[in-house]
């Protein structure tokens, strides 16, 4: 039985870019949301080896810290060339100072020596899991992904991460060149761009009533 999430919902991510488009996701539901960082909970160790796990991984730890339902993401870029890499990797890649600058470039130059000149030879994609755990151990998870292709230079300073980088498919500008809006693609703009977004509509069909 999937179970709702009413009252207090913690969102279980220290990264201020995924806290907002979190936030924005949330806000047509009513739900009172308060941030791991905002309770000053400690950030677990992402010990897991796939999207899914690293985020029950994060949900459970903040619902048992909390003693609420905790809501937390998994995400990553996915690179065909790169054989999957940076995947759960991702955040890793930019290193302690979060130097995405520095990732999206360290991308590039392995595509380079890869030969990875067409867009074809460029294929990537987002994946984005969610996982709603609550201070009993129940837990709601759901998985979705983007589409695209990967893009030098990087374009736009809007969204986070490798956003700049990354052009979805059937669109012509990097979802660091949307607002935050048109990335989530969701009605009345589409039916869910990006892989948060996808994941979102997902989860809120199991666990979410609109207000
Ligand atoms: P939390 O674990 O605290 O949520 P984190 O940044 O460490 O924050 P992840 O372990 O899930 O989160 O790492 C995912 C990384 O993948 C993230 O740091 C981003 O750089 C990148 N990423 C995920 N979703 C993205 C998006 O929508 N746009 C751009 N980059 C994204």
């Amino acid at each position: 039985m999937h179970r709702r999430i009413t009252g207090q919902l913690v969102i279980a991510t220290h990264n201020p870019g995924k806290l907002a488009e979190m936030r924005e996701l949330l806000a047509p539901y009513g739900i009172e949301a308060v941030s791991a960082g905002e309770l000053g909970l400690d950030e677990p160790e992402e010990t897991g080896t796939s999207f899914r796990a690293n985020a029950q991984i994060k949900a459970l730890a903040a619902a048992k810290a909390a003693q609420l339902p905790a809501f937390a993401d998994d995400s990553g870029l996915v690179v065909d060339a790169l054989d999957g890499a940076p995947g759960i990797y991702s955040a890793r890649w930019a290193g302690p100072n979060k130097d995405f600058t520095g990732a999206m470039t360290r991308i590039e130059r392995l595509l380079q020596e890869r030969g990875a000149t067409t867009p074809e030879q460029r294929r990537a994609h987002f994946v984005s899991a969610l996982c709603v755990a609550w201070p009993d151990d129940h837990i709601e998870e759901v998985e979705a992904r983007a589409d695209g292709t990967l893009v030098w230079p990087p374009r736009g300073t809007a969204g986070f991460g490798y956003d700049p980088s990354f052009m979805p498919d059937g669109h012509t500008r990097t979802f660091g060149e949307m607002t935050s809006i048109e990335k989530h693609g969701l009605p009345p703009l589409g039916l869910g761009l990006s892989h948060r977004a996808r994941a979102f509509v997902k989860l809120a069909e199991i666990c979410l009533e609109p207000r």
